[in-house]
């Protein structure tokens, strides 16, 4: 079918990078639930966890040391806005999973962030993808502080809350347990170009395994 509509709000050589129902921002809002914490860079550190042969945790300064690479993006929030045209730097995601070495049966990352333990989930497959960073930069700056300064995940593949702001840690585990937005109606996976925002969306089969998984994740040793 024809789009009919008289006109489109974006040029046609932006369309394609435009998700549906997401109109373009020049800004970038800051969307946090809660204060922005105030990160001690003395005591940091990013663990890494569960069912990885490797446990692992860095400090602020051998986090530094880590070799950096640059992705250019475009980043989708679920309210609705995508900022395109983003300059990243930070460390390879998959530098740091060669590094673990999760095990056979570890499926899913529970990522943790500050403040109070903020939480996402992700299947591996999503994590272990070239343009996933530990970001420390933006356009050239170090990354602000509102936006997840001084450290951030970023995975532009899906919607923004899954980009943990302030990452502390990624737990791997064989289940998907939902995290702090995916317990509170978002989707357990959220593509943004098939839009998939809510949790009433997911299939009943992925319904059920968040209900299972989140009672295997309360019941864990950790
Ligand atoms: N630690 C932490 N990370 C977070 C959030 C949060 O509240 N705490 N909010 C998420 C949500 S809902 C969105 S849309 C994006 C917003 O990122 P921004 O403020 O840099 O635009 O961060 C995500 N990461
Ligand atoms: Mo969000």
């Amino acid at each position: 079918m024809p789009d009919l509509r008289p006109f489109r709000r974006v040029e046609p050589a932006l369309a394609g990078r435009i998700p549906p129902g997401q109109t373009l921002t020049k800004k970038w809002p800051v969307l946090t639930y809660g204060p922005t914490p105030r990160e001690d860079l003395a005591t940091w550190t990013f663990r890494c966890w569960g069912l990885v042969e490797r446990e692992t945790s860095w400090t602020w300064p051998e986090l530094l040391a880590l070799p950096r690479k640059a992705v250019d993006c475009d980043i989708h929030c679920v309210t609705h806005w995508s900022l395109l045209d983003n300059h990243f730097v930070g460390i390879p995601v998959q530098d740091i999973l060669r590094h673990v070495r999760p095990k056979p049966e570890a499926r899913y990352v529970l990522v943790h962030a500050d403040p109070d333990d903020y939480t996402t989930n992700l299947a591996l497959e999503d994590l272990d993808r070239e343009d996933v960073l530990l970001a420390v930069e933006h356009n050239g700056q170090p990354l602000a502080a509102e936006h997840g300064g001084p450290c951030r995940l970023l995975v532009p593949h899906l919607y923004l809350w899954k980009s943990a702001k302030w990452v502390r840690g990624f737990e791997f585990l064989a289940v998907n347990a939902p995290g702090f937005w995916e317990e509170n109606g978002y989707h357990m996976h959220a593509d943004p170009w098939t839009e998939e925002r809510y949790s009433d969306q997911e299939t009943h089969a992925m319904q059920q395994m968040r209900a299972e998984a989140a009672r295997a994740l309360r019941n864990r040793s950790s």
